[in-house]
């Protein structure tokens, strides 16, 4: 909500944050949500979606490095990767500076947020949509990996909160799809809200991934325009142990990537997975 100068992030009833408004560079109602993008002294340009703050120009590092670079380098060998959502090309951009990565399917719902990212937030994709292993495909994501017939050894969902058309990326058949069209040893990880604030969503992903992968949990990553503590990313492969690597495998792996990186390192990875006990009760009751 623009209110005379400000933008108040209406995601929650009670609390919340406001940012200054420099400039705004672009507003619109698109085809599926609410798009404004505008210039704050303390964040940059930041990006909105039906009053919800999406990433920022710098913020944005944390969050796309930990929802990359964690499953990647877990799973060691991936080829193929899928983004569902993703239209700023943050997380695109970090898949990609993976020289081992050969092919990249993302699927983004709305054309005009990857156009407007592309114009107004040039420094996230940074040149990953002409990567000639870039496949863009607009359309719905559960969709898409319903009627997926290709694999993939990881899926990164990076979607907007349940709300609108993000809805349909948290529920069971989203997740249904997703293992799917994911290898044996491939792992799925997801945006999954803030856990101080959305515990339910934590409780409510685990119930709904259970049924279709036999190893899941949660790692998190503090993000400043996330507001409330952790944001919660889900994870779930068929194999516990992609999540329980030695740092030495972690730091080896990392060392070939050779990409560097301003969140990221492979303690903060393996830390990364240590969540606190109240999240554990809510995840064992
Ligand atoms: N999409 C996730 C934004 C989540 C905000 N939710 C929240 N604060 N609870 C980010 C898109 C970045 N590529």
């Amino acid at each position: 909500m623009v209110k005379g100068e400000r933008y108040l992030e209406t995601l929650y009833n009670s609390y919340g944050q406001s940012f200054s408004i420099d400039k705004v560079l672009f507003e619109s109602q698109t085809e599926h949500q609410h798009l404004i993008i505008f210039d704050n002294a303390q964040f940059g340009r930041v990006m909105a979606l039906d009053g919800v703050i999406q990433t920022t120009e710098k913020d944005e590092f944390i969050y796309h490095e930990m929802l990359t670079h964690t499953p990647i380098l877990a799973h060691g060998n991936a080829k193929r990767v899928l983004i569902i959502g993703g239209g700023d090309g943050g997380i695109l951009r970090e898949v990609l500076r993976h020289q081992r990565i050969e092919h990249v399917t993302m699927v983004e719902i709305d054309a005009s947020v990857v156009e407007m990212c592309k114009t107004y937030l040039p420094n996230h994709s940074a040149g990953a949509f002409d990567d000639p292993r870039t496949n863009l495909v607009i359309c719905d994501g559960r969709e898409f990996v319903r009627n997926c017939q290709d694999k993939f050894d990881v899926i990164i969902s990076d979607s907007t909160d349940p709300i609108g058309p993000g809805e349909a990326l948290f529920t069971s058949d989203f997740y249904q799809g997703c293992a799917n069209c994911l290898n044996d040893d491939g792992i799925l990880v997801t945006q999954n809200g803030v856990c101080f604030m959305q515990l339910d969503e934590v409780t409510t992903t685990a119930k709904r991934l259970s049924p279709y992968f036999s190893d899941q949990s949660f790692y998190k990553a503090a993000v400043p325009t996330y507001i409330g503590g952790d944001m919660t990313f889900a994870w779930a492969s068929h194999n516990p142990q992609q999540r329980q690597h030695n740092i030495d495998t972690i730091r080896a792996r990392f060392e070939q990537a050779n990409i560097r990186t301003r969140w990221y390192t492979p303690q903060l990875h393996l830390g990364s997975f240590a969540l606190p006990q109240y999240v554990l009760d809510a995840l064992a009751e």
